[in-house]
């Protein structure tokens, strides 16, 4: 049966300081997540060196000197569209400088035109975890509305560089994750009492709707044919109630409009009640004027770009805590776990695109779903992944359901579709690839590609448009 729209974007997707390495080369500056060394959602980020290594930005899977093979073997998957970002710290090294660095334009030029020569389509995120360390140090990051014309700059050269090229664009990965990874999500720390946290959480999520806008704004000026979606992380509201309790229930819901909140004020362009009575209970007040509001009114978002990993429980009361995967509640009694804890779901992505529907009825693009697992490289050079196969298949399924829902799904890149680092733990071992690559946690291998069982399945999907699945 045909579920699939014939120009439906089968992708695959990664992230600049994920996979490029090459950290510091041709006046690329320092990122917040190039000082990391265990992964970014563990917050390490006191700039210290441990050990002097800093393995998982800095050289990755050295994508920026390999992305003309690697590329080739997207080609090869038949993927239409690939998602990457660019790394904010290789066209503006402290986010500062009047002018950008022409070695960094200069790769994304070469990398875009790679793509394009092989038909396959560039989406690009502007700000992946990847916040020049300088904006961290010097403003904490997004609390600070100074970083408002200093994206505006990035944005404004990027869009003038690439707007021919580039069709699908997305503000920032995953802003929703603030509230439990906010350091990695808008480069800064919290500090003080939970209402000051809250105040902080706010107002960075604030001016990141501004800058959101301020980019469409841009956006409709330089490159009027582009498309401009924000990008969140689903996972973090695909929660169940733990019980049908309704104090759960209804704590779930609260939970959920975390997520809601970036949507509701970037899509449709207003503060909702509920996050007005927030500030009311906790007595903050973010600093927000008539005129930013106004922006956000006339310049929302035209699609919802999201992740979506696993789903998870909430039980009234309990502490929540956050990874990369979203939202950490009870364990599922239905749901088997991946090797790293998360609970495979396929139905919570259904649920998701009916939930973007109902609210939004907006275009919705899947651009993060997978499975990180270990792999083992045989020595006949194959690996056998079964379970990703699995994973895969799976959710597509629940997707081409979604589609009969009635949902406006218009693409779908996987995570990871040649290994990268994990963002979450900073591990090679967490691998998400159709493509494997010799890296292992220290540093250590050929950095050879293979590929894995599963490349020939996605393959097979993609060739037949869906109708395999
Ligand atoms: C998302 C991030 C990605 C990615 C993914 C998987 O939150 O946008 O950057 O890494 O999670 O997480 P991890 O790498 O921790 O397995």
């Amino acid at each position: 049966m045909k579920i699939f729209p014939k120009k439906f974007l089968w992708g695959g997707a990664i992230a600049a300081n994920q996979a490029e390495g090459a950290w510091n080369v041709n006046g690329k500056g320092t990122a917040i997540t190039d000082v990391t060394p265990s992964g970014i959602a563990q917050n390490i980020h006191d700039n210290k060196v441990e050990n002097g290594k800093f393995y998982p930005s800095h050289e990755a899977i050295d994508f920026y000197h390999h992305y003309d093979e690697d590329l080739n073997y997207m080609s090869e998957l038949g993927l239409k569209c690939f998602r990457t970002s660019i790394a904010w710290t290789r066209i503006y090294p402290t986010g500062e400088e009047k002018s950008p660095n022409e070695e960094g334009l200069k790769f994304y030029d070469h990398l875009f035109d790679k793509m394009i020569s092989l038909g396959i389509q560039p989406v690009v995120t502007i700000s992946h975890y990847e916040t020049p360390l300088n904006l961290y140090q010097k403003y904490n990051g997004w609390e600070s509305k100074e970083l408002i014309p200093l994206f505006e700059k990035y944005c404004r050269t990027i869009f003038e560089r690439y707007g021919s090229k580039v069709k699908y664009w997305m503000t920032f990965n995953e802003m929703n994750n603030v509230h439990t990874i906010p350091y990695a999500a808008a480069g800064m720390d919290l500090s003080g009492d939970y209402s000051h946290q809250l105040l902080q959480i706010y107002q960075a999520t604030h001016n990141m709707y501004v800058a959101n806008a301020v980019a469409n704004r841009l956006a409709k000026e330089i490159m009027p044919s582009a498309h401009m979606g924000i990008m969140l992380s689903l996972s973090q509201a695909a929660v169940y109630p733990a019980s049908p309790n309704p104090k759960d229930v209804f704590g779930t819901l609260q939970l959920q409009r975390r997520t809601f909140v970036s949507a509701d004020v970037q899509l449709k362009g207003e503060y909702p009640g509920y996050v007005k009575r927030i500030w009311r209970d906790y007595k903050i007040k973010p600093n927000i004027t008539e005129e930013e509001l106004k922006l956000i009114k006339e310049n929302t978002s035209e699609y919802l770009a999201f992740s979506y990993y696993r789903s998870s429980t909430y039980e009234n009361g309990m502490k929540i805590y956050g990874d990369t995967g979203g939202v950490v509640g009870k364990p599922n009694p239905f749901l088997k776990d991946s090797a790293w804890g998360w609970p495979i779901d396929p139905l919570g992505l259904r649920w998701m695109c009916n939930l973007v529907q109902d609210r939004y009825g907006c275009p919705m693009f899947v651009v993060e779903n997978g499975l990180g697992a270990a792999d083992t490289l045989e020595s006949n050079g194959k690996i056998h992944d079964p379970e990703r196969s699995d994973y895969l298949v799976k959710h597509l399924k629940a997707i081409g359901e979604a589609i009969q829902d009635g949902c406006n799904v218009i693409g779908y890149t996987w995570w990871g579709p040649i290994d990268i680092v994990s963002a979450g733990t900073g591990e090679m071992k967490k691998r998400y690839g159709f493509v494997y690559v010799d890296r292992d946690n220290e540093g250590r291998g050929t950095m050879k590609r293979y590929k894995k069982d599963s490349f020939n399945v996605y393959k097979k999907i993609i060739a037949s448009n869906g109708e395999s699945l």
